[in-house]
C-alpha cells in the first residue's frame, strides 16, 4: 500500500434493493457497530466514515421483465458511482459497507472510470459463493444482485450497462472469480461462453488455496489497482450465517485470513466492497465482526511469526 493509500473513505449504502431477502440494508450499521472504524485506525489508516448515501425504498416487488426494482437498482447504483468516484477523486481507498451485491456494479464503474483515467491496470478479485452472471433471461429469481458482473461486461439493460455513458467496463481477463459453488444453469453457460476465470471450491479443494490466490494474483505489479469486491457469503456459512443467501462448502477461517494477508502482501489493494452482510440472519453481530476481522488482515494485520 502507497503512503496516499492509507487515507480510507468508509462509504455506508444501506439497501437490501437488489436481493432476495430483507436486511442487508443493515450492513453498514452493523459493520459500524462491529468496529470496523477503531480496527481500520489500529492499522494506522486515516479514516473517513461518510456516512451513508441515500436512495428509494425498498417497495418488495415481483419482477417485471426478468428483474426487481430496475428503477431503484439504477438510482442506488448511480449513487454508489458518485459516491465510490468521489472518495478515489480526494485519494481516498473507497471501502464501500454494502448493502447488496447490486451495488459492486457501481463501485466498480467508478473503479475502472478512474483506472481509465490514471493510466491503472484494474483488476477485480470476486470473492463469493456465486457468480453473479445471471441476465433477465436466465435469472431464475430476478433478483440484481445475481447480475452485477454480467452488467460490467456490458450484458444487461442499457441503464446498468452505460451507468457511466460507457461500456463494458470490465473485460474477461480482469477479473478472478474465487469461492464460487452456486451457478444457475443457464448462468453456467454464459460465464463458460465469455470464459470466465473462475476458482472454485472444487479448484480450491484441488489446488489449495494458497496456489489459488498465487494464479489469482498472478501479473498483478506496480501499475494494477486491485479492486476486491467481498461477498460475504464467500465464506462458509458455518462461520458466517449472516448473508441471505448461504451456501455451504466455503472457505473455513484459516482459508480466508489467507486469502486477505496474500492480498494484502501484494501491496495493491485500491478499493474495497464488503457487501450482502445480513443482520437479520446473524447471531450476536458474529459474522459482522468477522468481517471486520478479515478487513483489518487486508489492511496488513497479520499474526505471521516468522
Ligand atoms: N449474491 N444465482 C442466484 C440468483 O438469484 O441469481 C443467487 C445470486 C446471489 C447473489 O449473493 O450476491
Ligand atoms: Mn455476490
Ligand atoms: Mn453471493
Ligand atoms: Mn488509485
Amino acid at each position: 500500500m502507497s503512503a496516499r493509500e492509507t487515507r480510507v473513505a468508509l462509504i455506508g449504502a444501506p439497501t437490501d434493493i437488489g436481493a432476495g431477502h430483507r436486511g442487508a440494508s443493515m450492513g453498514p450499521e452493523a459493520l459500524r457497530v462491529a468496529g470496523i472504524v477503531q480496527a481500520l485506525r489500529a492499522r494506522g489508516l486515516d479514516v473517513f466514515d461518510t456516512g451513508n448515501i441515500g436512495g428509494p425504498l425498498n417497495p418488495w416487488l415481483p419482477p417485471v421483465d426478468g428483474y426487481r426494482h430496475l428503477d431503484e437498482v439504477v438510482a442506488w447504483n448511480r449513487a454508489t458511482m458518485d459516491a465510490v468516484g468521489a472518495a478515489l477523486a480526494s485519494d481516498r481507498l473507497p471501502i464501500l459497507l454494502g448493502g447488496d451485491h447490486s451495488l459492486g456494479l457501481g463501485s466498480i464503474t467508478a473503479v475502472a472510470r478512474h483506472c481509465r483515467q490514471n493510466g491503472r491496470t484494474l483488476r477485480v478479485l470476486w470473492l463469493d459463493a456465486h457468480a453473479d452472471f445471471n441476465t433477465s433471461e436466465l435469472t431464475p429469481s430476478g433478483n440484481v444482485h445475481g447480475m452485477p458482473v454480467a452488467c460490467l461486461f456490458g450484458i444487461g439493460p442499457r441503464a446498468l450497462t452505460h451507468l457511466s455513458g460507457e461500456a463494458p467496463m470490465l473485460l474477461p481477463d480482469q477479473i478472478r472469480q474465487i469461492g464460487v459453488r452456486s451457478v444457475d444453469e443457464g448462468e453456467r453457460r454464459l460465464v463458460r461462453e465469455v470464459g470466465l476465470d473462475i476458482y472454485d471450491m472444487r479448484y480450491i479443494d484441488e489446488i489449495g488455496i494458497r496456489q489459488v490466490m498465487t494464479q489469482a494474483l498472478y501479473g498483478v505489479d506496480e501499475d494494477t489497482h486491485l479492486h476486491v469486491s467481498f461477498d460475504v457469503d464467500f465464506l462458509d456459512p458455518a462461520i458466517a450465517p449472516g448473508v441471505g443467501t448461504t451456501v455451504s462448502g466455503g472457505p473455513n477461517y484459516r482459508e480466508a485470513q489467507l486469502v486477505m494477508e496474500m492480498i494484502a502482501d501484494s501491496g495493491r489493494l485500491g478499493s474495497l466492497d464488503i457487501v450482502e452482510l445480513n443482520p437479520a440472519f446473524d447471531l450476536h453481530n458474529k459474522t459482522a465482526q468477522l468481517a471486520v476481522d478479515l478487513v483489518e488482515s487486508l489492511f496488513g494485520k497479520s499474526t505471521l511469526m516468522r
